[in-house]
C-alpha cells in the first residue's frame, strides 16, 4: 500500500446538495440504494472519483436516472470507481449496491452483532456500503430509509429525526430519519434489531426538550440508569463550561456487543461497546463507572468538537480527539478528584504515550502521512493531542481559553476545518502569537526538558536554566525547532509554604512582574533559556512543571530528601504525587542494579516511613492516598532505560512492593478495617475514594499471602464476602496474586457466578491472561479454547490477547514462548479483522526497547508476521518497525 500525505490535499471537486438512501435489509444480502444530488463546484465536467471497497457488489449506476456503462462511462477497481465526464451543471447520481453484513467480521461498515445490524463508518468504513465521496469535507444532508422484517428488527435507527415510519407487506416494516445538519459519511449510522429503551428528559437552557434513549437487548435493560445519569451531567456540564447546548430534539445511544473501539459519536445516535454503556454495582467497578461516565461524555462532546465542526481530512484528527478528550477530562475532574483525574491522564501519556513518541509508528499530533488511518487513531492523537489543547489553557488561562472556542465556533460551525484554523482561533481571540507553540502539531517525539537550579545567597535571586531536546524520530529527517514549553512552577520555602513570587528575569533579557502568585508558568521558546526568580528571600525547594503543564520528560536532579521533602509539602498536588514516583523509581533503579550485580536486595526504610506518612495523613483525599501508593508500571520504568529486562525489572518492582506490605502491615490492616463498611454501593465520590484505600491496602496485603496465614483468610473472607464487583475484583485479584488452591478456588467460584455475564467474564479472562506466574502460557493456550473466549469479539481479544502482553514474566519469558504466542494470535485476527490485528501488533512495535536476544526474538516474529503478506492495517505496523 502506498502513503497518503497532507501537502497532497486537494478539495472534492463536486458538492452535494442532499443524499436520500434506503437500505433493504436482508439475511442473504442488503441493497442499498443512494441518491445524490451533486453539482461540479467549478462548473465544468471533472472527472469524479468514489470510494468503494472491494466487497461491494455494483448492481447499477445512474446518471439523471440514465444507466453508466462500465469502460466507457466509468472505470472500476479494487478501490475506487472513476466517472470520466459526469455532467458539467447539477445532476442526479444514483448508485446500488449489494452488501452483506452478515459475512462482515471487520466490524467496519454495516455488519451484524448479536443478530442485529449495526454500523461503524469512521473512519473509512462508508465506503463498505455505497460508492461514495468517502471523505470528511464532503457533507451533506442525508435521508435515510430502513427496510426490514418487523419481527426480527422492530426498532430501525438513524440519525436526525424520525419523519415516517409504517408496516409493508410480506411481515416488513420501515421507517424514514432525516438529519437537518449536514454531516461527512463518517458519521452516518444505522442500527436494526431488537431493543429496549430506558427514556428520560433533558431540557437545555434555551428551552429546547431533547428525547434521550439508551437502547440495549432487553436481559440488560437494567444496566443503563449511570449512562443515562452521565449523558445528562455532561449535557449540562456543556452548557455551563462552554456555553453549548444540544441541538436535535433527541439522542439516541446505542450498545453493541460487538464494537471495534470504546464508542462512536455518530450525529445523535452513538453507538457504543456494551462494556462502556452498560453497569450494575453486582457488575462493573469504580473503574467502569467512571470510564463509562467519560466516554459517554466523549461522545456526546463530539457534537460540536467533531460533528458541528469536523475535519477536512484525517491528518487533522487531533482536532477534533485531541479537544475532545481535553473535554472529557475536564469534565470528569469536575465530577470526581480534579488531581486524581489528572494524574490518571499523566500515567497514560507518560506510560504509553511515550513509548508510543520513542517507537517505529512515532508521529506528531498532525501526522504527515499514512497508509492506514486506522492506525492513527493513537496515544499520540487522543492524549498528546489533549495535552497540546491543555497547554493553550495553560498559556491563555480559562478566560483566554473560551474566547479562542467562541471564535472557533463563530468562525468554523458547519465546516470541515484544520488545527491550524483552530490555533488562528486562539491567536485571534486573544491578538496574540503563540509563536513556536505551533510545533507541537508538526514534531513528533517526547521533548526532554532539563533543569539545573541556583540560588544566590547574596542576591537573593533563584535562578532556572533550562534546556530542551528534541529526539530524533524516523517520521522526520530535518532538525527540529524549539517548541514553546509552558512551565509551570512553584517555590516552596522550608517551612513548607509556597514563596510568593514577585517578578522574573529571563536570559533573552525580557522582565516581567507577578503578581504576587505562588505559582508562575515560564514560557520557554529557546533551546535553552534561563529564569532569574528576584526576591526570593531563603534558598527553596523548586517544584517545577506542576500539574504536568508540558508533556515533557522532566530531567531534573533532586535529592530523596528534597523528594520527600516535596512529597509531605508540595501544594500541588500533581507533584506531591509525582515526588512519591521519583522517589521510588530511583529506588528501583538503584535496586535493579544490585540485582543484575547479584547482590542482594534491600529495601530503603526512609522510603517505606516517607510513604507510610502519606498513606496515614488524614488531611489527604483517600483516593489520592490510594493513588500515591501506586508504583509505576513495569512498562513506565522498562521505557527509562536502554534494553530493558523486563523481568528483571519486574523482580525488583515485586520486592519493593513486598516490602512496603511488610514494613506498613499494620497501617495497611488499619486502613482496610477502618474502610471496610457494608452497606449499599454508591458510585458517588465518597463510596469510590473508600473503595480505592481499602482495595489499595488489600492488594498491599496480598503481597504478604504466601507466608501469612491471618492474611490468607483475610483475602478469602474479603472475597466471598464482597457485595459489590470492585470489592470482589480488588479481592480477586490479591489472592490470584499468588499460585495455590485459594487461587484456583477463587477463579472457579467466580466463573461459576457469572459465567454468563459477558462483560464479567472480559474481568476474568483479563485477570488470569495479565498473571505473572510462571508457566502461565499453558493456562492462555487453554482459554482461547474455553467457551468465555471468541475471537470474534473485539472485547474478548483484548481482554485475554491485550492482557496477556502486560505480563512481564510470561509475555516476556526468555525463550521466546510469550512472542510466538502473539504472532500466531495476530496471523489468526489478520483474516478475521484487520483493526484488531494491528492493535495486537502493538506490543512488538516497541521492540527495541529490550535487552539484545528479546530484541531478536521479537524482531523474528515480526517478520514471521510479514512473510504471510498480511492486510493494509498490519502490514504498515509492521513494515515500520522492521
Ligand atoms: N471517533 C471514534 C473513533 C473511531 C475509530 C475508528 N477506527 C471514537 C471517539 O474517539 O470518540
Ligand atoms: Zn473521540
Amino acid at each position: 500500500p502506498a502513503a497518503i500525505y497532507l501537502k497532497d490535499y486537494q478539495e472534492y471537486p463536486y458538492s452535494i446538495a442532499d443524499l436520500t438512501m434506503t437500505f433493504d435489509l436482508g439475511e442473504e444480502k442488503t441493497t442499498v440504494h443512494s441518491v445524490c444530488r451533486m453539482s461540479s463546484k467549478s462548473g465544468s465536467s471533472v472527472p469524479m472519483m468514489l470510494n468503494g471497497d472491494a466487497s461491494l457488489e455494483l448492481k447499477g449506476l445512474y446518471v439523471d436516472g440514465k444507466p453508466l456503462v462500465e469502460g466507457v462511462d466509468y472505470d472500476l477497481s479494487e478501490k475506487e470507481l472513476l466517472i470520466k465526464s459526469p455532467p458539467s451543471g447539477d445532476f442526479v447520481l444514483g448508485c446500488i449496491t449489494d452488501i452483506e453484513p452478515q459475512n462482515n467480521t471487520s466490524l467496519n461498515g454495516l455488519y451484524k452483532s448479536d443478530g442485529n445490524f449495526c454500523s461503524q463508518c469512521e473512519a473509512e468504513g462508508f465506503r463498505c456500503i455505497t460508492y461514495y465521496p468517502d471523505r470528511p469535507d464532503v457533507m451533506t444532508k442525508f435521508t435515510v430509509k430502513i427496510v426490514g422484517d418487523k419481527e426480527k428488527y422492530p426498532v430501525l435507527l438513524s440519525n436526525g429525526n424520525l419523519v415516517a415510519e409504517g408496516d409493508l407487506e410480506g411481515g416488513k416494516h420501515y421507517a424514514v430519519w432525516v438529519d437537518p445538519w449536514k454531516k461527512p459519511a463518517y458519521l452516518f449510522a444505522l442500527v436494526a434489531g431488537q431493543y429496549v429503551a430506558l427514556e428520560d428528559k433533558f431540557t437545555t437552557k434555551s428551552g429546547r426538550v431533547v428525547d434521550l434513549r439508551i437502547y440495549t437487548a432487553a436481559h440488560n435493560s437494567h444496566k443503563t440508569q449511570h449512562a443515562m445519569d452521565s449523558l445528562k451531567h455532561a449535557m449540562k456540564w456543556d452548557e455551563d463550561r462552554f456555553r453549548l447546548e444540544y441541538d436535535l430534539d433527541l439522542f439516541n445511544i446505542v450498545a453493541a456487543d460487538d464494537f471495534n473501539m470504546g464508542a462512536m459519536e455518530n450525529k445523535s445516535l452513538n453507538v457504543f461497546n456494551s462494556r462502556l454503556v452498560l453497569a450494575s454495582p453486582e457488575t462493573a467497578t469504580d473503574f467502569d463507572y467512571n470510564r463509562i461516565e467519560g466516554v459517554i461524555g466523549h461522545e456526546y462532546f463530539h457534537n460540536w468538537t467533531g460533528n458541528r465542526v469536523t475535519c477536512r481530512d484525517w491528518f487533522q484528527l487531533s482536532l477534533k480527539e485531541g479537544l475532545t478528550v481535553f473535554r472529557d477530562q475536564e469534565f470528569s475532574s469536575f465530577m470526581n478528584s480534579a488531581p486524581v483525574k489528572r494524574i490518571d491522564d499523566v500515567m497514560i501519556v507518560r506510560s504509553r504515550q511515550f513509548a508510543e513518541d520513542a517507537g517505529p509508528m512515532a508521529h506528531p499530533v498532525r501526522p504527515a502521512s499514512y497508509m492506514k488511518i486506522d492506525n492513527f487513531y493513537t496515544l499520540t492523537v487522543y492524549d498528546k493531542g489533549a495535552e497540546v489543547i491543555r497547554m493553550y489553557h495553560t498559556l491563555l488561562g480559562e478566560e483566554g481559553f473560551q474566547k479562542g472556542i467562541d471564535l472557533y465556533f463563530e468562525r468554523h460551525d458547519g465546516q470541515a476545518v484544520t488545527t491550524d484554523d483552530f490555533y488562528k482561533a486562539m491567536e485571534d481571540a486573544n491578538n496574540t502569537s503563540l509563536g513556536s507553540f505551533k510545533l507541537w502539531y508538526s514534531q513528533a517525539g517526547t521533548p526532554t526538558l532539563k533543569v539545573t537550579t541556583e540560588y544566590n545567597e547574596g542576591d537573593k535571586t533563584f535562578t532556572l536554566n533550562c534546556s530542551q531536546e528534541l529526539p530524533v524520530t524516523p517520521d522526520m529527517t530535518q532538525e527540529k525547532k524549539p517548541q514553546l514549553i509552558p512551565i509551570k512552577i512553584g517555590l516552596v520555602s522550608p517551612d513548607g509554604k509556597d514563596l510568593v513570587l514577585t517578578s522574573v528575569q529571563d536570559s533573552t533579557g525580557s522582565e516581567t512582574s507577578i503578581g504576587n502568585a505562588t505559582t508562575y508558568v515560564l514560557k520557554m521558546t529557546e533551546m535553552s533559556q534561563s529564569f532569574t526568580f528576584k526576591n526570593v528571600p531563603v534558598k527553596p525547594t523548586p517544584s517545577v512543571l506542576r500539574n504536568f503543564s508540558a508533556p515533557v520528560k522532566l530531567e531534573m536532579e533532586q535529592s530523596s530528601e528534597e523528594l520527600k521533602f516535596l512529597l509531605s509539602n508540595d501544594s500541588d498536588e500533581f507533584n506531591k504525587w509525582e515526588a512519591g514516583q521519583r522517589l521510588i523509581t530511583n529506588l528501583i533503579f538503584d535496586l535493579l542494579k544490585s540485582h543484575q550485580s547479584g547482590q542482594e536486595l534491600q529495601m530503603d526504610n526512609s522510603v517505606t516511613e516517607a510513604f507510610g506518612q502519606v498513606l496515614t495523613d488524614d488531611s489527604l483525599d483517600k483516593e489520592f492516598r490510594a493513588y500515591a501508593m501506586e508504583l509505576p508500571s513495569t512498562e513506565e520504568l522498562a521505557d527509562k532505560i536502554p534494553k530493558a529486562n523486563p523481568v528483571d525489572i519486574h523482580k525488583v518492582r515485586n520486592f519493593v512492593l513486598k516490602s512496603l506490605a511488610a514494613g506498613l502491615k499494620d497501617k495497611f490492616l488499619q486502613i482496610y478495617n477502618a474502610n471496610n463498611v457494608k452497606g449499599a454501593y454508591k458510585p458517588d465520590r465518597e463510596g469510590k475514594s473508600r473503595r480505592s484505600i481499602r482495595n489499595c491496602a488489600l492488594s498491599y496485603l496480598g503481597k504478604l499471602a504466601d507466608s501469612d496465614a491471618e492474611i490468607k483468610a483475610l483475602l478469602n473472607t474479603s472475597f466471598k464476602e464482597a457485595s459489590n464487583m470492585t470489592d470482589q475484583m480488588a479481592a480477586l485479584g490479591a489472592i490470584c496474586g499468588n499460585a495455590g488452591e485459594d487461587r484456583e478456588n477463587a477463579l472457579k467460584s467466580f466463573y461459576t457466578q457469572w459465567s454468563n455475564e459477558p462483560l464479567v467474564m472480559l474481568k476474568w479472562l483479563g485477570l488470569q491472561a495479565g498473571s505473572n506466574i510462571e508457566g502461565n502460557l499453558k493456562v492462555m493456550k487453554e482459554l482461547l479454547e474455553h467457551p468465555a473466549f471468541d475471537i470474534k469479539n473485539p472485547n474478548k481479544v483484548y481482554s485475554l490477547v491485550g492482557g496477556f502482553t502486560r505480563s512481564a514474566v510470561n509475555f516476556h519469558a526468555a525463550d521466546g514462548s510469550g512472542y510466538e504466542f502473539l504472532a500466531d494470535l495476530v496471523i489468526k485476527l489478520d483474516k478475521l479483522n484487520p483493526q484488531v490485528a494491528a492493535r495486537m501488533v502493538g506490543p512488538f512495535t516497541k521492540y527495541k526497547k529490550y535487552d539484545d536476544a528479546r530484541q531478536a526474538l521479537m524482531k523474528a516474529q515480526l517478520e514471521r508476521i510479514l512473510a504471510t503478506k498480511p492486510c493494509e492495517n498490519v502490514y504498515e505496523i509492521v513494515f515500520k518497525s522492521l
